[in-house]
């Protein structure tokens, strides 16, 4: 593993990777990043820089791609549209990033021989009732929800197939949701502490029922590192740490420890189609490839993430007042 081309490297998780990568192995990096609203150059300053280059261009691109590919040992796509509200408004975006951008990347990945690591999300598998005893695992059918799950899905089926029918040398990683620094404020855990920051109440899709099953960042890294280093080809493996909490628990956890009434938060219109809840069986990670999060105090975690928000506010204060706006339009 000596030269890592890492998509979406400028977005929340991918940077966290590259910082991550850069600092536990030899490797270097190329990252390909559109800087899309969601990408950020902020989040990569700092690195060697004889380790790390910086490309901005559009994994559509198939030109770029294929000579990025060629010079590269192993590609990690996080590259996306991410964001399920987002995708509720306007899809177009999430159809040639998600299905046209991973179609061209392992196009190149074929042609070139390349190992290829693709990035996913639990919210393929759609969601479960509050007290099913069951949680995902590989096995669990595809059942997506929104226009950004079924894009998801629609690519992780592509590397599926590509690896049966062309020999693709990937694997894929289904994570659930993740938190920590670097997160754009349109995400719920960093929207929550920008706004009680801003003296701004929290809001609250629905009743806040919903459960999520929350992983810091960094151990979603780890994890990836672990598959690409020793995962069986053509395998997927779900990333998860035990962190289900449901939103108003997380709501409540904000206000807390903000010196804020646990009731200062508003309920708001609900997100159409609604995910109830995901929960992660993550058992083949951690029995065949001896992965664990490090990261096992979720309540630790949101103070760390609110104290990295107050410290950093030059990092997220641009985008705050357009994400907003925008939310400000759906009564969200
Ligand atoms: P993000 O929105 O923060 O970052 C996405 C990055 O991709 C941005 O830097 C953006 O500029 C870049 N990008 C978008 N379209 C591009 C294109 N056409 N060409 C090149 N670059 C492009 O997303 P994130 O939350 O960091 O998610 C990264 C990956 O992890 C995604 O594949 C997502 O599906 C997956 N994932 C996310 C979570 C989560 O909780 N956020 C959980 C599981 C899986
Ligand atoms: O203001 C809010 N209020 C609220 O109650 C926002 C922004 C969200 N929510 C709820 C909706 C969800 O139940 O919080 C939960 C988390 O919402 P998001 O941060 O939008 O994440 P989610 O839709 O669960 O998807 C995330 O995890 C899986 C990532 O955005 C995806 O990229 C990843 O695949």
């Amino acid at each position: 593993m000596h030269r890592l081309l890492v998509t979406g490297g400028a977005g929340f998780i991918g940077s966290n990777f590259v910082h991550y990568a850069l600092a536990h192995t030899g490797a270097s990096i190329t990252v390909l990043d559109k800087l899309t609203y969601a990408g950020n150059l902020a989040s990569l300053q700092g690195l060697p820089e004889d380790r790390f280059t910086f490309v901005q261009g559009d994994i559509c691109d198939s030109d770029l791609v294929d000579t990025l590919v060629q010079d590269c040992d192993v590609v990690v796509h996080y590259a996306a549209e991410s964001h399920n509200d987002n995708s509720l408004h306007d899809p177009r975006p999430f159809l040639d990033t998600n299905i046209i951008g991973t179609y061209t990347l392992i196009e190149a990945a074929r042609k070139h021989g390349k190992r290829f690591h693709h990035i996913s999300t639990d919210e393929v598998y759609g969601d479960l009732e509050l007290d099913d005893p069951e949680r995902f695992t590989e096995a669990t059918p595809y059942n997506p929800s929104s226009p950004y799950s079924s894009t998801k899905a629609g690519s992780d089926l592509l590397v599926r197939a590509w690896v049966r029918s062309f020999g693709l040398q990937a694997t894929i990683s289904n994570c659930s949701n993740n938190y920590g620094p670097y997160q754009h404020v349109e995400k719920f855990i960093p929207r929550q502490i920008t706004n009680v920051i801003d003296g701004i109440r929290p809001k609250l899709y629905g009743a806040g029922e919903n459960v999520r099953d929350w992983i810091h960042a960094n151990d979603h890294s780890s994890a990836v590192l672990t598959i690409i280093e020793k995962g069986e080809i053509g395998q997927t493996y779900l990333i998860g740490a035990d962190g289900e909490k449901n939103n108003k628990e997380v709501v409540e956890l904000i206000l807390k420890h903000m010196g804020q009434p646990a009731d200062a938060y508003d309920q708001v219109i609900d997100r159409p189609g609604h995910d109830l809840r995901y929960a992660i069986d993550s058992t083949r990670l951690r029995t065949e490839l001896g992965w664990e999060p490090k990261f096992s105090n979720f309540e630790a975690g949101i103070e760390a993430t609110i104290a990295w928000y107050r410290e950093n506010e030059a990092w997220w204060r641009p985008q705050k007042a357009e994400t907003e706006a925008k939310y400000k339009v759906q009564g969200q």
